[in-house]
């Protein structure tokens, strides 16, 4: 557990990250640390699965118990790329069904004023209309490779509107993030989500000598965000964001980008002179998940993402200085 916490004592705002040793989490971390600080009177608490295995309710109301957080950031969840999505979809089902319903009770139960969860842009409909948008999410079913997953995530929207019907107005909201990147992501090639799996196979080819093998066709489309830039804008929907409905956090649709872009901008980065082969036996997934970010254009429209090309080069610098260390 991580806290932060200013001299004051009376803390305003005393904020629990569930989830805060994650990819996600440990950008907020950074930003809160390098960029925003900590303001008077506020306490900020970074929760990992050592401090609470938030799946078994009596450990979850505990650690609520204990630190009585005012706001709540929940990050923590059984996360994966396409191929573990692939092999679990009933524990991507459960573990996170679980952790969802521990979580937001025991915010209730200490009366937390706000809690920001976290969706996907992966859990929309599969057979659906493009752009997505945020008013889509129970439009029909998810793409089979990640359905456990995608379910038990559409449960968190169900879970606030709940909360706000019944609980005296519970105000419980949740971003949808898409495909993120960046520092302290889970490399685990097996595992992990692509860019971390790329930019891996990518350092281990150029020490072999052997070809990077890219997954798939090529062909699927993505749009990134870094994570600090999901960060930055987590910061702004806990505090003025006023809406029980969902936000999707993500880079505008232009900026989709093909696998096989997004494999020739890892073989840039990280200046790969080696060959690349696709592996057209592994499975593609959803073709594209196109989602609009009108909505936060319209709440943000001065925010800048960073250059995706930037983001990639900062999370291979991390990745190569990092490589002992990082979860691979
Ligand atoms: P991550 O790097 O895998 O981190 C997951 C975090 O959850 C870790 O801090 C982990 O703790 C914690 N956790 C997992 N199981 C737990 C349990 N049973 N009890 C307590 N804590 C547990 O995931 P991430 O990429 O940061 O994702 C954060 C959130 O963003 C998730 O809700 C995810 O669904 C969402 N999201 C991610 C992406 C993406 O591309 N990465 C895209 C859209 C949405 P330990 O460190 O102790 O394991
Ligand atoms: O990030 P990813 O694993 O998940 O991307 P999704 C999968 C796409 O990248 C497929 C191709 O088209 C793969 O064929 N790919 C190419 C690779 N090389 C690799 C590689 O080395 N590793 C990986 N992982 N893929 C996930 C959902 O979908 O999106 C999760 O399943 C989650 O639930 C996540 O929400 C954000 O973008 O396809």
């Amino acid at each position: 557990m991580f806290s932060l916490i200013s001299p004051q004592l009376s803390a305003p705002m005393r904020v629990l990250v569930t989830g805060g040793t994650g990819l996600v989490g440990r950008a907020i971390q950074h930003v809160i640390r390098e960029e925003r600080g900590i303001r008077e009177g506020e306490e900020w608490i970074f929760l990992s699965s050592t401090d609470a295995n938030l799946m078994d309710a009596g450990e979850t109301r505990e650690v609520f118990q204990k630190h009585q957080p005012t706001h709540v950031i929940h990050l923590a969840a059984m996360v994966g790329g396409l191929f573990k999505n692939m092999r679990a979809n009933l524990d991507f089902w459960r573990n996170n069904i679980y952790i969802n319903d521990n979580v937001l009770q025991a915010a209730h139960e200490v009366d937390a004023v706000r809690v920001v969860s976290c969706l996907s842009t992966c859990i929309f409909p599969d057979k659906t209309t493009y752009p997505i948008d945020e008013t889509m999410i129970h439009n029909g079913p998810p793409h089979k490779s990640n359905f456990g997953y995608s379910y038990a995530k559409r449960m968190l929207d169900v879970y606030n509107r709940a909360y706000h019907d019944q609980e005296r107005g519970r105000f419980y909201t949740a971003v949808i993030p898409t495909n993120v990147f960046g520092p302290h992501d889970n490399f685990n090639i097996k595992d992990g989500h692509v860019l971390p799996g790329l930019i891996h196979k990518a350092y281990i080819a150029q020490k072999e000598g052997s070809p990077l093998v890219v997954w798939g066709s090529g062909t699927p489309r993505r749009q990134f965000i870094y994570s600090l830039d999901l960060a930055r804008l987590f910061l702004w929907v806990l505090t003025e964001y006023q809406e029980v409905e969902p936000i999707i956090l993500s880079v505008g649709e232009e900026e989709e980008v093909s696998i096989k872009e997004a494999a020739e901008a890892v073989v840039e980065v990280m200046r790969f002179k080696g060959q690349v082969t696709y592996d057209t036996t592994k499975a593609d997934g959803q073709f594209k998940k196109t989602a609009s970010n009108a909505k936060l254009r319209q709440y943000c429209p001065n925010f800048t993402f960073t250059p995706f090309k930037q983001a990639l080069k900062e999370t291979c610098d991390w990745f190569v200085a990092n490589y002992d260390s990082a979860r691979k």
